[in-house]
């Protein structure tokens, strides 16, 4: 029997991903590789819904897709490719955009939380827009299960609305996809403000552990993460979601439970519990940094890996857009 299909998607957006964009994405998408067909891609038609330069993208476009394999994606078992190269993407979300509805578009929690940024006015229509991109990039490959942390899951029920209201409406064509999240990790909260998810646009510098730093500005981050008051490490997310938070990053780096955490670090205060946890983030960074620092050196064979994905992307993508081209109406070009 066929594998499931699975597809996930990550933002260009800064220079490196963060330990969220690990926890929550990364490290599932190496271990799904195993068990699934596995699509994954660099969404930079969703980067741009923010401005961006030119030359920022390009960069970030490449070293994006270099912490991807570094993290363990093998380019022969997954198809790691770059969103743009594959234009079925902005024509399946333009169909998409055709079934949606405007109250249902703004109900989404991100461009409200985005465009808060900018002033509702100013955000662009992309942004707004940005869910239906993201329903065209799952359905057109027919996926599964869709791996992401606990802020997509709303952009994850749209995309199962808009499948449901398309195969309803024009004969059934797409798959419905489940959302597969983790509890454990689906929100990796920032270091300094750690109610809020740590988050690539938002997070300051210091409440970010991004997976390209060096091992000195990492632990001095961790040893400065905002705790709560009292000393002792205990799981507590109301009262202590400091704490609940380097629990939750030492347990899902080192796969040792809460529970044993909580008993070993019994009496110890903070200090010593922040140390480990500092080192568990070194020890975890410091061979994804070096991978990737070694892919992005030959940028020739780098783009040759996703030429290669952007090519059995396509296969996929453009078998879905015959169908859905046909059932919309949409007369054959020959
Ligand atoms: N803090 C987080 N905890 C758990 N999972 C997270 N993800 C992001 N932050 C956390 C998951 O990472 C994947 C890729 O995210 P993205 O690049 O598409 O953008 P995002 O979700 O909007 O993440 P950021 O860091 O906040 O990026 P910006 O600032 O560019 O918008 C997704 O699966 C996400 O759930």
């Amino acid at each position: 029997m066929a594998r499931p299909r699975v597809l996930s998607g990550i933002q260009p957006t800064a220079d490196s991903f963060h330990l969220g964009n690990y926890l929550g994405a990364l490290r599932q998408w190496v271990t799904l590789q195993e068990t699934h067909d596995a699509f994954y891609c660099v969404v930079d038609l969703h980067a741009i819904t923010v401005p961006t330069e030119a030359a920022a993208l390009r960069r970030r476009t490449r070293v994006a897709a270099a912490q991807l394999f570094a993290a363990g994606l093998d380019p022969e078992r997954s198809t790691v490719f770059v969103q743009s190269h594959v234009r079925e993407h902005t024509e399946l979300a333009w169909v998409l955009n055709c079934l949606t509805g405007m109250g249902e578009a703004a109900r989404m929690t991100q461009f409200k939380d985005k465009s808060a940024k900018f002033g509702e006015s100013a955000a662009s229509v992309g942004l707004f827009t940005y869910p239906i991109l993201q329903a065209a990039d799952i359905l057109l490959y027919q996926a599964n299960s869709v791996p992401v942390g606990a802020d997509q899951k709303q952009h994850l029920e749209l995309t199962r609305d808009l499948a449901q209201r398309f195969n309803h409406r024009y004969g059934d064509t797409f798959t419905l996809p489940a959302p597969h999240i983790l509890k454990e990790v689906e929100k990796i909260t920032d270091l300094q403000e750690p109610t809020a998810k740590m988050s690539k646009s938002s997070s300051s510098p210091a409440g970010i552990l991004d997976v390209l730093e060096q091992p000195g500005p990492l632990r001095k981050k961790v040893m400065r993460a905002v705790t709560d008051t009292g000393s002792e490490v205990v799981f507590d997310e109301a009262n202590k979601p400091g704490i609940s938070n380097l629990l939750r990053i030492h347990s899902a780096l080192t796969g040792t439970s809460i529970a044993e955490l909580v008993a070993r670090f019994d009496g110890q205060g903070y200090g010593t519990f922040k140390k480990e946890v500092a080192e568990a983030v070194v020890e975890t960074f410091t061979p994804i940094r070096e991978r990737t620092e070694k892919l992005l050196s030959d940028e020739t064979e780098l783009d040759r890996l996703l030429a290669i994905g952007a090519g059995r992307a396509r296969d996929v993508a453009q078998r879905t857009m015959v169908q859905v081209r046909d059932r919309v109406g949409f007369l054959p070009t020959s």
